[in-house]
């Protein structure tokens, strides 16, 4: 069953637009933007929020960023594997990824040779836009917020009790 933050946080009622945005140092290619882009559209399916991108990312309501390592923010990536990504409660918006994953997109290993230790981005960034929006872990193991997924795995179609939980909360 779906789960929502202490205190159930969530973008002000009437909100219907979010602006995303990336951090411009990590210099993303447009088939990754797109792997984001993809993932935000699961969840305008099923809700009143559309996504748009901007350029100004330090004005965006949601802030995206592959970062390495201490990042500032006292939650410090770990290296291949372990932490894959984190996103904090609305209204935060910020989005980090750690960036020494193995990325896999659409099949295809981003920057590093095939290994064992690679993860789905599109599944991982449909997973963290549920936290954007303000969804918790679920106990639904096909839900895209149960909190485990195993290396490799591709996982990006929301389940019901995704749903409900985002409806309930909107
Ligand atoms: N990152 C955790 C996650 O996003 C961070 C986290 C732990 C968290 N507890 C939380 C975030 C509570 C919000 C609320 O769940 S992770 C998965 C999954 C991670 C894990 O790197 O472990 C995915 C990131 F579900 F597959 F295990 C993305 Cl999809
Ligand atoms: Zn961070
Ligand atoms: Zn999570």
């Amino acid at each position: 069953h779906y789960s929502f933050f202490p205190d159930r946080p969530r973008w002000p009622p009437g909100t219907t637009q979010l602006t995303y945005a990336f951090l411009p140092e990590n210099q993303l290619s447009d088939a990754v933007k797109g792997v984001f882009s993809r993932a935000f559209e699961r969840w305008s399916e099923v809700t009143a929020f559309t996504f748009v991108e901007t350029a100004s990312f330090y004005d965006a309501d949601l802030k995206i960023a592959f970062f390495g390592g201490d990042h500032g923010d006292g939650e410090p990536f770990d290296g291949v594997m372990g932490t894959l990504a984190h996103a904090f409660a609305p209204p935060a918006g910020r989005f980090h990824l750690d960036g020494d994953e193995n990325w896999v997109i659409d099949g295809n290993f981003l920057g590093a040779a095939a290994s064992v230790a690679a993860v789905d981005l599109e599944s991982v960034a449909v997973h963290e836009i549920g936290h954007l929006l303000g969804l918790g872990h679920s106990s639904v193991e096909e839900a895209i917020m149960y909190p485990t997924i195993s290396s490799s795995t591709r996982k990006v179609e929301l389940a019901n009790d995704d749903i409900m939980g985002i409806q309930e909360l909107y």
